[in-house]
């Protein structure tokens, strides 16, 4: 693992290649039996019902879901009902190295992008921990990532985020607009029939003092 950060802006912090491809490899790895246990799921937008263009899953205790209630953590899967399965060590050494100074992972949403998929400008906003950064890695096709500020009108920047990269989110930026406007399909041979897979590792609650 390679930790050299580059400041995008006030809170972002970015790490191209953090991680090598025998670690993307080892990571993809850790995702299947994830998947396998807590089947990707399509969430759906509150009130509308809209389907996400992203399938998802989740491990930890607490994984992030989305249908016509709203959006929340719960700590089961909304299809089985299962427990969500434990995060990889490797995710919580990649936590403990990007945020050492913070309290441990609740939640690691898994987000699967196929060639068409797109994220929509949003704010993670439902965690009760905001002071937590967010630490994101980036497996697969590469996909082109949007940020703006505070405002949904701010003005954004883009960049593309390449399998291995990983980002980290906090203070100034943890209520940043941000969102995926398109994938690159093709662009990398890590996962079979392509794809773009994201892990965002999230404090939830509150740390109690
Ligand atoms: C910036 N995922 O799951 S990860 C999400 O690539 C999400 O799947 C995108 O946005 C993806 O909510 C982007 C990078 C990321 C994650 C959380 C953030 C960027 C962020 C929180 C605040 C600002
Ligand atoms: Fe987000």
């Amino acid at each position: 693992m390679l930790l050299a950060a580059v400041a995008i802006a006030p809170g972002i912090d970015y790490f191209p290649g953090f991680l090598d491809r025998a670690a993307q490899e080892a990571l993809r790895e850790e995702a299947q039996p994830i998947v396998a246990d807590a089947p990707l799921f399509r969430p759906r937008m509150p009130r509308t019902g809209r389907p996400f263009t992203v399938l998802m899953s989740n491990c930890g205790p607490l994984g992030w879901v989305s249908d016509e209630s709203g959006y929340r953590y719960q700590p089961t899967h909304p299809e089985t009902g299962n427990p969500w399965p434990a995060i990889p060590a490797r995710l919580l050494d990649a936590w403990a190295l990007i945020a050492p100074d913070a309290p441990p992972p609740e939640a690691c949403l898994v987000n699967f992008y196929d060639a068409v998929a797109r994220m929509g400008l949003h704010q993670d906003r439902d965690e009760k921990e905001l002071t937590a950064p967010v630490v994101s890695l980036s497996l697969g096709d590469a996909a082109l990532f949007r940020v703006g500020g505070l405002a949904r009108a701010t003005p954004t920047r883009s960049f593309r985020l390449e399998s291995g990269d990983a980002m980290m989110l906090r203070g100034p930026a943890r209520l940043a607009f941000h969102g995926i406007d398109r994938i690159f399909a093709g662009s990398s041979s890590l996962i079979a029939g392509g794809g773009r897979i994201n892990l965002t590792l999230r404090r939830v609650t509150r740390t109690s003092v």
